[in-house]
């Protein structure tokens, strides 16, 4: 039985009273789709079978390394996390999914988090692992890195915590786990390049090796940050290159934010795809490096773009296409329930949009060289408002029409904000 955080009848009363206004507008929009030999139906089918995971660490009050601004009501546990992710699904209803970090999201009972989840209408996506940062009580640093690191007792000690991960993983039912590492150097010959990527690939095939049958392995890369001069895996070109080494089930992950200014991902994604190498996304949005925006806030035509090659990649599909997409932001001044139901929407829209596109037109006038047919084409469904086809979607699997009113009049926070603990500030970190 599911015991969601939010009244149903509160939804249902919200709901009631803008039904027939959505209605209008999805007729209206239906008619014009139609026009164009669209049924507007089935573009909300689709939308209705996608979905996109939350990251359990996207539900707290990000922060920079200069300051964390805190929030009353704000999670401090994994418990808590997932009753605010399961705030974002019921309202939203294309988030069911969360993806843990460990240690961050560290319990003793695991099958005990499963049943907890299912108990709120969610399950677990991939599991992450974070051998980037220092734990308490932990036997070897990762200052000198840790699957690359020279270090040959502090590469176990990473390669052990991404087992542990995939054992957690089994007992939470995820498929899949996702491995970011910060390894890299800040000086020029801090050390040999090519050397930290054997050792790198060296571990990183012991952990492939625990790899249970049915679960991928995702890379993801990211071009600096936290190391400012080079990075082990910066580039889709080293997670190419690492995820051909290590076998079938491993495969490349784009974090949007993890790449220079102005770099196609788009085609990035088209690339990755033809090596039948395309696992999954971290969503985001950025205008300077890794900003973790909120999808869509800063370039949504880019977020339409990579949709538009997801689209033609699910139409030629390659080695059992089928990436984990995740959003991976972090909330430092909004509600990060309001902050992640917006990008849920965006990237959804984002999917609608490209799934309008007259594919048969657009690869017509590319044939035949007619640029501005072909740009025309993929212009016009970027330019229609989708809105009530995802409104509709929401409404038809119960979710709320309009999510940031329902979200704002159950006063949810306000009541988290007495009931859980104050998050504990730290000192200054500059
Ligand atoms: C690294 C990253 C990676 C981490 C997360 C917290 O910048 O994108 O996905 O696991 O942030
Ligand atoms: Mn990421
Ligand atoms: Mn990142």
């Amino acid at each position: 039985m599911t015991n969601l955080p939010i009244s149903g009848d509160l939804v249902a009363q919200h709901n009631a009273a803008r039904g027939e206004a959505l209605q209008d507008d999805y007729d209206s929009l239906g008619r014009k789709l139609e026009r164009s030999g669209i049924a507007i139906d089935a573009i909300k089918d689709r939308v209705k079978e996608w979905s996109v995971a939350v990251p359990s660490w996207g539900t707290g009050r990000g922060g920079t390394r200069f300051a964390k601004f805190a929030m009353g009501g704000e999670p401090t546990n994994i418990h808590e996390k997932l009753e605010d992710c399961a705030v974002i699904q019921q309202l939203g209803r294309s988030t069911p999914r969360v993806s843990p970090h460990f240690p961050w999201d560290k319990v003793d009972d695991y099958a005990g988090l499963a049943e907890e989840a299912a108990g709120l209408g969610l399950s677990f996506d991939a599991v992450n692992s974070n051998t980037f940062q220092d734990q308490p009580g932990q036997a070897h640093s990762y200052e000198t890195g840790s699957l690359s690191s020279t270090s040959q007792a502090t590469r176990q000690q990473a390669i052990e915590h991404n087992v542990e991960c995939i054992e957690i993983g089994r007992k939470l039912g995820s498929r899949a786990l996702t491995v970011w590492v910060g390894d890299g150097t800040n000086f020029p010959g801090q050390q040999d390049l090519g050397r930290s990527l054997d050792r790198y690939l060296e571990s990183a095939a012991q952990v492939y090796s625990a790899l249970p049958d049915d679960w991928t392995m995702l890379l993801e890369h990211k071009m600096f940050e936290p190391a400012f001069y080079s990075s082990v895996i910066s580039d889709w070109g080293s997670s190419l290159i690492a995820a051909q080494e290590l076998g079938e089930r491993c495969r490349c992950l784009i974090d949007l934010g993890h790449h220079a200014p102005n770099v196609n991902i788009e085609q990035i994604v088209a690339r990755l795809h033809h090596a039948g190498k395309l696992g999954g996304f971290h969503f985001n949005d950025s205008k300077y490096g890794d900003d973790d925006l909120d999808s869509g806030s800063i370039d949504p035509h880019q977020l339409f773009l990579v949709f538009n090659e997801l689209v033609e990649a699910e139409n030629n599909p390659r080695a059992g296409f089928d990436p984990a997409y995740m959003i991976d932001q972090s909330h430092n001044v909004t509600d990060p329930i309001e902050s992640m139901l917006s990008s849920a929407e965006a990237i959804a829209g984002c999917y609608a949009r490209a799934s309008l596109v007259d594919r048969a037109a657009l690869h017509e006038a590319q044939e035949s060289n007619d640029v501005m047919l072909a740009f025309r084409t993929l212009r016009k469904a970027y330019e229609t408002d989708v809105g009530p086809i995802l409104a509709k979607a929401r409404q038809e699997q119960g979710g709320a029409i309009d999510w940031l009113g329902a979200y704002r009049e159950s006063r949810y926070r306000d009541r988290k904000a007495q009931e859980r603990k104050p998050v504990e500030l730290g000192a200054g970190i500059v």
